[in-house]
């Protein structure tokens, strides 16, 4: 698809920061669509006969980092579904294809081949808070979600590649001054006045 006829937001932060959440609300008030890629790479885990199932489900559990052409192609295959839907009329209303990419690039390689090959982003919406407030939320979630990797061996290993290999793209991104960063401590409703505020004025 034309690269040009796309807006592009990332949303980032840590496992469990709450960019799911934030995501879901959002796209109540405004004209984005949500692509989360974690939930896409789940999809293909268990689409049958995916070849690339065993190999997500691996480095879900590891908390490791994709190999990135399958997670750009399914986020492309997504993006262009979502266009289709539109220009046939049962999309999300006018304009511009605008897309909430939730959980990407969270590493370098992603990152820049993203931006060249698929869409630059006009703005990273990243939202922090401590390990303890992810840790207890993931917890939580744990006894319900069935995600494989909402445990606590899992969710250590996320935190590091967290630590390690997303906050140099945090860091790259906000060099190039496209971070809005928002503290996720307090609950769902006062992040998202802090997270919608921070999209009204860009995008509405
Ligand atoms: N909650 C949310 N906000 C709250 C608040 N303000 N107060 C109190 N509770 C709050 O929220 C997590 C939980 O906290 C929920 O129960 C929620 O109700 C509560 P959620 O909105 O789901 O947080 P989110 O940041 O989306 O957490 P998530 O677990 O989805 O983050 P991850 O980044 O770890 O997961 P993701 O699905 O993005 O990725 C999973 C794995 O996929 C990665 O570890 C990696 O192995 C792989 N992956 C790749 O390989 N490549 C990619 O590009 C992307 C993912
Ligand atoms: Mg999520």
């Amino acid at each position: 698809f034309d690269s040009s006829k796309v807006t592009v937001v990332f949303v980032l932060g840590g496992p469990g920061a709450g960019k799911g959440t934030q995501c879901d609300k959002l796209v109540q008030e405004f004209d984005f669509c949500h692509l989360s890629a974690g939930d896409l790479l789940r999809a293909e885990q268990h689409r049958e006969n995916s070849e690339y199932g065993e190999l997500i489900s691996t480095y879900i559990k590891e908390g490791q980092i994709v190999p990135m052409e399958i997670t750009i192609k399914l986020l492309e295959n997504a993006m262009r579904a979502a266009l289709e839907e539109k220009t046939t009329g049962e999309g999300w209303g006018e304009g511009r294809g605008r897309f909430l990419v939730d959980g990407f690039p969270r590493k370098m390689d992603q990152a820049l081949k993203f931006d060249e090959e698929v869409s630059k982003s006009s703005l990273v919406l990243f939202f922090t808070t401590t390990e303890e407030v992810m840790l207890q939320r993931l917890l939580k979630r744990g006894e319900t979600s069935g995600r494989e990797d909402d445990n606590e061996e899992s969710i250590k290993k996320r935190f590091r590649t967290y630590k390690e290999t997303t906050m140099p793209v945090i860091e790259h991104y906000t060099k190039q001054g496209k971070v809005a960063s928002i503290d996720a401590s307090a609950s769902v409703e006062e992040v998202y006045e802090k997270a919608s505020a921070v999209i009204k004025e860009l995008f509405a």
